[in-house]
């Protein structure tokens, strides 16, 4: 279902004129209310008269997760602070947390863009939305559910965990569509098994799948397994949450909810902004945002934007599903590799679980290592030593013949790595960066 027709199939030009007002609205608004912007464009010698349409963008700056963290708490709100009427934050890995605040119309925007999304896999208002997203100070649980609601869904708040009442309620409430990180959908695969429940007697036909990397083999492994269409949906906090982006029926890139979020794709050596069909990192600005809006966030997540005439009738442009970020690249003997690459190879092997992890470490000569532990599918994993070196072998010759790597491979018994109910964790960097 195409949730807003008249935004989501809009003439691209049309939306290029809408885009350039809401940008130069949004732009002399924070220079007026946030001293954080007016001065990084004062430091550029720009100012809100500069910014005509949204080809001037490029003459805005940028701004970097580091300035979030150390404006937070309230540093870059663009409101009073009674107008909020929620907050979420991230917390990342390095402690600081983001923020991200609402007002009533950026929840409104919030739900529609939701909503879109959830138009996208599918979804009407007459679906049963089972969301195994966190709820909390995560995005993806209130996010979801604002969308789902605004459709008109009936929406189950599961949240993540619990997973044997998670297919209970999946039974009972005759769920329609799955909302959760890619590793959890796998590991309620898993457990359903064990419970002796078949998903071809459920009633699920999308899951809208995203918060984590994953890779198009991990697709194809979760539509067997859970007998639904898997769809891919991108957001983040500092722009909205879950929303910015998702996959349509064509499977083939995720639509951006450009007229909200702006993307653009830059070097991120030089900052330079590269044209369409070119890979890089990727900046968003907020264009109708109230509460906390970004000029050109630099996400350091990496993909490639272009436009084609999609089969759903959407305008919208699209982008690729992520490459990877700027900082989970590793070089490898002198070749860029990111762990989606690993995860995509190592799909294909059959004797293999789809749960991992890569274990990168320096050797003495301080050349970056990695180290795959993989488990096995319990019907190969013998005691047979042959038999795994065979397997082990395999895996390592595809690695290398694909990603033109040497990886040490380390196969684990089955259950052995931590299952996921939220981000997964694949990547354990030991080295000392
Ligand atoms: O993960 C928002 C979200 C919730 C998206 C639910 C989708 C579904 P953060 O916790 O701020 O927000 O993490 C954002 O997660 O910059 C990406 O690196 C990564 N990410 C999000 N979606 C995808 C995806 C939410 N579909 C960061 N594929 C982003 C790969 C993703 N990575």
């Amino acid at each position: 279902m195409i949730w807003n027709r008249d935004a989501e199939c809009e003439a691209v030009e049309q939306r290029r004129l809408l885009q350039g007002y809401q940008l130069k609205k949004q732009v002399t608004h924070l220079y007026e209310k946030v001293p954080f912007y007016r001065k990084k464009m004062d430091d550029l010698g720009v100012t809100p008269g500069d910014i005509n349409s949204i080809e001037d963008i490029g003459k805005l700056p940028f701004t970097t997760k580091d300035e979030l963290r150390e404006t937070y708490p309230y540093g870059l709100l663009a409101c009073p602070e009674e107008d909020l009427v929620e907050i979420h934050t991230s917390s990342g890995t390095t402690g600081t947390p983001v923020l991200g605040g609402y007002t009533r119309a950026d929840l409104d925007m919030w739900g529609e863009v939701m909503a879109r999304c959830i138009g996208m896999c599918g979804g009407t208002p007459s679906d049963v939305v089972q969301n195994a997203y966190g709820y909390g100070m995560f995005t993806g649980g209130l996010g979801v559910h604002h969308g789902a609601q605004k459709m008109g869904c009936n929406t189950i708040p599961a949240a993540s965990g619990n997973t044997k009442r998670q297919l209970m309620l999946m039974r009972d409430f005759k769920s329609t569509i799955l909302t959760c990180t890619p590793s959890y959908a796998l590991y309620m695969a898993e457990e359903a098994k064990e419970m002796g429940i078949d998903f071809r007697d459920l009633h699920l036909k999308a899951g809208v799948f995203g918060a984590e990397p994953w890779s198009d083999n991990m697709r194809k492994e979760i539509e067997e397994k859970l007998n639904l269409q898997a769809y891919d949906i991108y957001g983040l906090t500092e722009i909205i949450g879950p929303g910015v982006s998702n996959e349509c029926e064509a499977h083939h890139g995720l639509h951006v909810n450009e007229d909200h979020f702006y993307p653009e794709i830059i070097n991120p050596e030089t900052g330079e902004v590269l044209p369409e069909g070119e890979k890089g990192e990727l900046v968003f600005t907020s264009l109708t945002r109230q509460g906390t809006p970004i000029i050109r966030y630099r996400t350091r997540d990496i993909t490639y934007l272009w436009h084609d005439k999609c089969s759903c009738g959407r305008t919208l442009v699209k982008m690729h599903r992520l490459l990877g970020r700027t900082d989970d690249m590793l070089i490898l003997r002198g070749v860029n590799v990111f762990p989606s690459q690993i995860e995509n190879v190592l799909m294909q092997i059959e004797e293999t679980q789809p749960h991992y992890q890569i274990v990168i470490d320096r050797d003495r000569s301080q050349l970056d290592e990695v180290e795959l532990q993989v488990e096995v599918e319990e019907a190969f994993f013998s005691d047979e030593t042959k038999e795994l070196e065979r397997i082990r072998a395999k895996i390592a010759q595809a690695m290398k013949q694909e990603l033109q790597i040497n990886v040490n491979i380390k196969l684990v018994e089955p259950k052995s790595i931590e299952r996921s109910m939220g981000k997964a964790k694949r990547v354990i960097d030991k080295r000392n960066l």
